[in-house]
């Protein structure tokens, strides 16, 4: 197996904050967003979309979305498990997942590009960025409230959900955000990211 990336991107982030905590070593190879290399028709035959992070079996099959990814790897390596052990504890993460993703990473991603983009091609847009800022409050408040008697998002270990999310903080960072103090700040999400920060598991740096 390896794994095509770009280390500082936030879903190739989540994925390697997983594989981290799991313990799973898997080859990384760089795919450097900022040049364009997504869009190259050899890493094309590999993602359509021109995304990352993607998965390549040994046989050569490619699997594409972080998520799917990662709910693959769970079924190969189950322990320690990062999405619950029964199916109340399976849907709580699921649900404090998706909303760090589709509450918070998403609309980080929507600033940094809105605000000034890394990626080539992409133009600045006030507007989106503002928006962007202003649909961040929400989630990130139900996310401090969940914290607050925890160390992690969704009890008392880590799980896809402190991945994510912790992708989203880092990249927010681009765009000189802390989301900790957006709005009228998120004490409870503040520990937990100097906490969670310290772990191995978010250690970074350039495959060669
Ligand atoms: N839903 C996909 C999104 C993948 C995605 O958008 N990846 C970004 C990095 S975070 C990317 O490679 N972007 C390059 C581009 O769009 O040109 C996933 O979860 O894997």
């Amino acid at each position: 197996m390896k794994i095509h990336d770009f280390p500082f991107a936030p879903n190739p982030r989540k994925l390697r904050t997983y594989l981290g905590e799991k313990g799973i070593e898997i080859p990384f190879v760089l795919v450097n967003l900022v040049n364009g290399d997504q869009k190259k028709p050899e890493f094309l035959a590999k993602n359509p979309l021109g995304n990352t992070p993607v998965l390549e079996l040994d046989d050569g099959t490619c699997l594409t979305e972080s998520l799917a990814i990662i709910e693959y790897l769970e079924e190969l390596h189950p322990d320690p498990p990062m999405i619950g052990e029964t199916p109340l504890e399976r849907a709580r993460v699921r649900r404090l997942e998706r909303i760090a993703e589709l509450g918070v990473v998403s609309a980080v991603a929507r600033y940094v590009h809105g605000t000034k983009s890394p990626l080539p091609g992409i133009e600045a847009n006030p507007a989106v960025a503002k928006a962007a800022l202003e649909s961040l409050a929400a989630p990130l408040e139900v996310l401090d409230l969940e914290t607050a008697d925890r160390p992690f998002i969704a009890g008392s270990r880590p799980t896809i959900a402190d991945c994510t999310l912790f992708a989203g903080f880092e990249f927010a960072k681009f765009a000189g955000l802390e989301l900790g103090d957006v709005a009228a700040g998120f004490p409870n999400l503040k520990r937990w990211h100097a906490a969670f920060s310290q772990r191995p598991s978010t250690r970074v740096s350039f495959p060669s």
